[in-house]
């Protein structure tokens, strides 16, 4: 995700770093090196022009602070101002006084609205509400069955009927107020902003059922054109917000950045991938970090959260930051690994991850062969790997279906990865600016803390 954009900012802040005092020149140079940057990753014109003006305005006028490096204090400010790009503050959603909250999502054909749905269900299941799914896209047939399908894998509730888009979506919220439910999710037509029959359609629809939020959904990897298409979205309906599709497939991050000021409205969600569980609130700060390489610690801690026992993310986070790490403990860790989404986003969010790292093709399926060698050892063996001789190995490559080189590998990167932790390489990092963190945020206020990004790389 974005990867070209975090690539380019990769190089150009390894070059601050050799410097020493940053003249006019130099700030000159770097400007525009992430003027082209930009530029390159689709990102409007006006934005970038906008946003390298902000940068050039903070990094030559006097911003001095004595504990960080001119590099620093320029990445700090791309950091923040980027941020500002991205809509600032991250979107809120509040609850309508009196449910049910109604939801109501828009957008282009195959933008992803109805994924969207189920996955919006979800989010709301998570906040500790009952949505109910409206089908009121009647256009393609099998458009209300692909919703039901996605809403039973949420276990939310489908509405729908064989009426017409505006009755069904009356009659859906009725019937949430009926069965109590306090949220409605209304997923709609795919439309072409040409087609005037459909916008009108959809407008009816907001006009009947007055909802709380109307989103506009829109593809990512169709870049700042699909942006713009919701010019005449917006002027059909009252958009309170975007939602971000597919970013998993793009690779540049033009529309993410130039959404805020093009569509004139902030970013609410955004989904990474084609299920439910991919799918999360936007957070403009964390977004920023991941774009310039910094990780994005709190979101890995979030799914973690999410995904993990109540306390397991927390115990994992302090084994590896005691460096007491066994093969079983690296076992149970692959197992919620990958309830976390691919290997690779995962890594991606991580700080301090080389680039060689992050760029190496992860396949899923090495984990499957990794887990089946652990799940041949015995519990003392993975314990205490020096254990494995001769003829344990042999036994433990025929149990797995394995080369006994390959449980050879596994066992030496695992010494490996042990000592990295215990030096503080990469994960250690993580760890400890996962746990830093974490304290943080119950003590209820987030910092973006900087210097971290500056001693992690
Ligand atoms: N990779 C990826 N695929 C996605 C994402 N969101 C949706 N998709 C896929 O995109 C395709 C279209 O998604 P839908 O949710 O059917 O789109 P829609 O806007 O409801 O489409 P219409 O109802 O035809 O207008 C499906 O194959 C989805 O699985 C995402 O975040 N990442
Ligand atoms: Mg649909």
């Amino acid at each position: 995700m974005f990867d070209t954009l975090t690539d380019r900012f990769d190089g150009i802040f390894k070059r601050l770093r050799g410097r020493g005092r940053l003249g006019d020149a130099e700030v000159g140079e770097v400007l525009r090196e992430i003027r082209v940057a930009l530029l390159e990753a689709d990102v409007s014109l006006e934005v970038v022009r906008d946003l390298v003006e902000r940068i050039r305005a903070r990094c030559s006028g006097a911003e001095l602070s004595k504990s960080l490096t001119p590099a620093q204090q320029v990445i700090k400010v791309v950091n923040e101002e980027l941020t500002a790009t991205l809509g600032g503050e991250a979107f809120r959603l509040a609850y309508a006084p009196r449910p049910p909250t109604v939801v109501l999502l828009a957008g282009l054909q195959g933008a992803g609205k109805t994924t969207a749905a189920a996955a919006l269900a979800l989010w709301f299941k998570q906040q500790g509400r009952h949505p109910l799914l409206v089908g009121a896209d009647l256009q393609r047939p099998a458009a209300v069955e692909q919703l039901r399908v996605l809403g039973r894998g949420v276990g939310a509730a489908v509405f729908s009927e064989g009426t017409d888009p505006v009755a069904v979506a009356t009659k859906g919220v009725e019937e949430a107020v009926r069965v109590g439910r306090d949220v409605v999710v209304v997923d709609t037509a795919g439309r072409l902003a040409i087609d005037e029959d459909l916008m009108d359609e959809v407008r009816r629809v907001a006009a009947a059922v007055k909802p709380h939020y109307t989103f506009f959904v829109v593809d990512a990897m169709t870049g700042q054109d699909a942006v713009r298409s919701a010019t005449a979205f917006g002027e059909a309906l009252d958009l309170d917000g975007v939602i971000l599709t597919k970013i998993d497939g793009d690779a540049r991050g033009g529309a993410a950045l130039s959404v805020k000021h093009v569509v004139g409205k902030p970013i609410a969600f955004v989904s990474t991938g084609e299920r439910p569980e991919s799918f999360e609130a936007f957070h403009p700060d964390r977004m920023a970090s991941r774009i310039l390489g910094m990780g994005d610690v709190l979101t890995l801690i979030e799914r973690a959260e999410r995904e993990y026992d109540a306390g397991a993310a927390e115990k994992a986070v302090e084994r590896l930051r005691a460096g007491r790490f066994t093969l079983e403990d690296f076992h149970d860790q692959l197992q919620q690994m990958k309830r976390m989404g691919p290997l690779q986003s995962v890594l991606g969010m991580l700080p301090g991850v080389p680039k060689e790292v992050r760029d190496a093709q992860i396949d899923d399926r090495d984990v499957a062969r990794v887990e089946a060698i652990i799940r041949s050892m015995t519990p003392a063996e993975r314990d205490d790997p020096s254990l494995v001789n001769g003829s344990r190995r042999l036994r433990i490559a025929a149990g797995s279906g394995r080369t006994t080189s390959d449980v050879n590998n596994l066992l030496r990167q695992f010494k490996e990865m042990q000592k990295l932790m215990r030096s503080g390489g990469a994960m250690g990092a993580a760890a400890r600016a996962g746990a830093r963190k974490a304290k943080k945020v119950k003590g209820g206020r987030v910092t973006p803390s900087l210097k971290d990004a500056g001693s992690l790389r």
